[in-house]
């Protein structure tokens, strides 16, 4: 059938109507049904053994055009909507994202999983089915507050399936049944599957404390994402999701290894289950546990669950790696606590060091040891994320079990990060190279021939600039900001973290806040803009973001600064204000403490869409680097080493920084009249305290390195030919981050799928 006659009967069928008398809500659902039946018809992928990509987090983004991409149907719908004088962008703002992750760990798991279908991989997502997913920020009196984030619709995107699970927490029975998102993949013909888990009836009363003791856990299990904080009040909860989703999770691939007619002890030939990160570990022995149940011995059940688990690590940062007290573990899971014991003796009596013990002597296990004993892969997510963990981390481990470790690169994928996101730019690729790095995104450094073609430069500037005028007005109807887009967009978005520094790119536009009062103006205007939010319960993360939104505050009400430099904080900050905010930036900000990002995957997207990345040697970035070369990037401060060092001798003196006499006068804004006027003057004293005498994350130890290569950068910006080049020489080199390598790689040497 054609496409308009299939739209039409949609229309007809559910509205009673022709499309062009359908109103853009109705026009959506249509289009929504048309991809679901689409995607539903497709057969899943075929292969030796299926892969199941276990997740807390899945952070989809909207998925109207990217399933219409996949699914062959982008351009012939856009086209058909042209006709009727519609537009694809309008209608998919009636769609709620799904907001089922807290920033790049969620949202490296879709991409994944975009990848693996259309590479014709057989894996499936299993995840769960947050009824208000993480939650929607607000700001008021300069400071985030939080908010449910309701985005499940009636006939949305979620297909339910017959299948359902008993699942049974503490002395409390549940049902999990099964919702699924279906996957298709674009060029491959197959579709695979998301299963997301929800409670069979869920109450979900939203934004009410639980009290376990009255069973609530039974009714909110599902309700909330929880935050990344170090917040004790929520982590007997996530231990009761975490159990959850592994449980039924494990059930499901018990249940299609029977179903494909083999045997449980012969899991491991059949099936690969990769952890993204520790949150899902409890499938090891949850698996050991049914398998047992099966008729398996234990040893034989453990061996199996080895030869079937990998593990990828995302983080060395102590706070962020999970122990849970197996008295936890007793409350939540009680069949677990034997099985992990006897996987613990197991373990000490191959390998007695206390360093690489589950269960240490707080009777606490530790998921990532878990995983790397009964895994048999461990990956890091960027080489020099790697290598930190082999030397240094998990030494201990990579002694015992050097072939269990290799390095994954992260990836995007970039039909959401570059062909839907960007199409002024992706017009301009297409004209100069054609369509073919769609399916081999390393095809995109046939750009590098125009390196030095003035028209293509020019086109490139003009592709920037339109970007640039779309999110202002954008920004302008959607938050009431006015931009100024002939300014420099100098961009940093992710989650809020003091890591991630957010808080010395405060100080560097205190420092230009100054030069502007002291008459020294800058060549251009500079817009800096930040996005994220920060988990309710981590108190430093909200005093920086406070911090952000005084000074935008403060510049917004000074007429003599305000023309010159301008703060924009983008309330909300998710994946559908990333797609405007990627293809506007001229500078892509990648400024955390060397040695703790363990890849950053923004820096990718922002380099595929032409931005110029300043940012220290960490994580991703030393490969983006080493691909563009050092003139198309801005590096700056104490490297990986140095900083290792500083903490391995406790030799950091932050006062010894502060009391350099520019970088005292930038903290010292913090406090100052100017800004305790607009501000909470405990929460910047907060701030300014800690900054002065603790600084964990050494913010005034890269400082004045930072806001010197920044001036460098504005400086290269005005030589606009110049810039363009660089522009051209990131776009040209980003394919290497394609997602579709990075699983390439996972699938040759870890899942060996077909
Ligand atoms: C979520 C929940 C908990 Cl409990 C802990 C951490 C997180 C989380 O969101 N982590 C996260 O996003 N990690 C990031 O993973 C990315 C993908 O590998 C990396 O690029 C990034 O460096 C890392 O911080």
């Amino acid at each position: 059938m054609q496409l308009s006659e299939e739209i039409f009967q949609l229309t007809q069928q559910h509205f009673g109507r022709a499309p062009d008398q359908c109103d853009d809500r109705q026009l959506y659902q249509a289009l929504l049904i048309l991809a679901r039946q689409r995607a539903g018809e497709r057969p899943a992928p075929t292969g030796e053994r299926k892969l199941y990509y276990f997740s807390a987090e899945f952070l989809l983004g909207k998925l109207l055009s990217n399933q219409l991409l996949a699914l062959g149907l982008y351009q012939p719908v856009k086209d058909y909507l042209a006709g009727m004088g519609r537009d694809l962008g309008v209608l998919e703002s009636m769609e709620p994202e799904p907001s089922l992750g807290n920033g790049g760990l969620g949202r490296l798991a879709a991409c994944f999983l975009d990848s693996i279908a259309a590479l014709g991989l057989p894996g499936d997502g299993v995840g769960l089915n947050y009824h208000f997913g993480l939650f929607r920020q607000v700001f008021s009196r300069c400071k985030q507050t939080e908010e449910p984030d309701p985005w499940l619709q009636p006939d949305g995107w979620l297909i339910p399936t017959r299948r359902a699970f008993p699942v049974s927490l503490g002395n409390t029975q549940v049902t999990a049944v099964m919702y699924d998102i279906a996957i298709p993949g674009a060029g491959s013909g197959c579709a695979n599957r998301l299963h997301l888990f929800d409670l069979a009836d869920p109450a979900h009363a939203p934004w009410v404390g639980i009290d376990f003791d009255k069973g609530d856990i039974a009714h909110n299990l599902t309700s909330f994402l929880y935050p990344d904080d170090s917040d004790r009040a929520g982590r007997l909860l996530r231990v009761y999701q975490q159990y959850f989703l592994v449980s039924a999770g494990a059930q499901l691939i018990l249940a299609e290894l029977e179903e494909r007619g083999f045997a449980p002890d012969t899991l491991a030939d059949h099936v690969v289950i990769q952890i993204n990160d520790t949150h899902p570990s409890m499938v090891i022995p949850e698996l050991v546990r049914l398998l047992m149940d099966r008729g398996l011995t234990f040893d034989r059940a453990a061996d199996q669950v080895t030869a079937a688990c990998a593990y990828t690590n995302h983080t060395i940062l102590a706070e962020a790696l999970e122990t849970w007290p197996m008295s936890y573990i007793q409350t939540a899971a009680p069949q677990l606590v034997p099985i992990l014991r006897r996987l613990d003796q197991r373990a000490k009596a191959a390998h007695p060091d206390p360093r690489v013990a589950i269960l240490d002597g707080e009777d606490r296990v530790h998921m990532a040891h878990l995983d790397i004993h009964y895994g048999f892969s461990v990956n890091g997510v960027a080489q020099l994320h790697t290598d930190i963990l082999k030397h240094t981390e998990l030494k201990p481990f990579c002694d015992i079990y050097p072939q269990k470790f290799s390095n994954k690169t992260n990836g995007v994928t970039f039909r959401r990060w570059l062909e839907t996101c960007d199409q002024p730019l992706v017009s301009l690729i297409d004209d100069c190279i054609g369509p073919d790095w769609r399916r081999d995104a390393q095809k995109l450094e046939g750009l590098l021939q125009f390196q030095h073609d003035p028209a293509v430069l020019s086109r490139l500037l003009e592709v920037k600039q339109q970007n640039k005028d779309r999110l202002c007005r954008l920004l302008w109807s959607e938050q009431g900001l006015d931009l100024d887009p002939s300014s420099v967009f100098d961009v940093q978005i992710k989650r809020f973290h003091e890591y991630k520094r957010q808080q010395m790119n405060a100080l560097a536009v205190i420092h230009q806040y100054l030069e502007i009062k002291a008459g020294r103006l800058p060549q251009r205007p500079v817009t800096v803009l930040f996005g994220g939010k920060a988990a309710p319960a981590y108190v430093m993360a909200k005093h920086i973001i406070h911090l952000i939104l005084c000074l935008q505050k403060l510049i917004e009400q000074d007429p003599q600064v305000r023309p010159w430099l301008r703060v924009a904080m983008v309330e909300n900050y998710n994946v559908t204000w990333a797609e405007a905010l990627i293809p506007a930036c001229d500078l892509s900000e990648q400024i955390s403490l060397a040695s703790k990002e363990a890849s950053g995957t923004g820096n990718m997207k922002f380099m595929a869409n032409g931005a110029v990345t300043l940012g220290t040697m960490d994580g991703a970035n030393v490969e983006i680097a080493g691909l563009v070369g050092e003139e198309n990037i801005y590096t700056f401060g104490a490297s990986s080493d140095q900083v290792i060092a500083l903490y391995r001798d406790r030799s950091y003196d932050p006062r010894a920084c502060y009391h350099r006499p520019q970088v005292e006068r930038l903290v010292d804004f913090l406090v100052s009249p100017e800004l305790l006027a607009i501000g909470d003057p405990a929460s910047l004293s907060t701030l300014w305290h800690d900054m002065k005498s603790k600084d964990w994350f050494m913010a005034l130890l890269d400082v004045e390195d930072y806001i010197r290569t920044k001036a460098e950068a504005l400086r290269d910006y005005e030589c606009r030919t110049a810039w363009a080049e660089k522009m051209l020489v990131n776009i040209a080199r980003s394919g290497y981050f394609s997602s579709d390598r990075t699983i390439r790689q996972y699938n040759e040497d870890i899942w060996h799928l077909n």
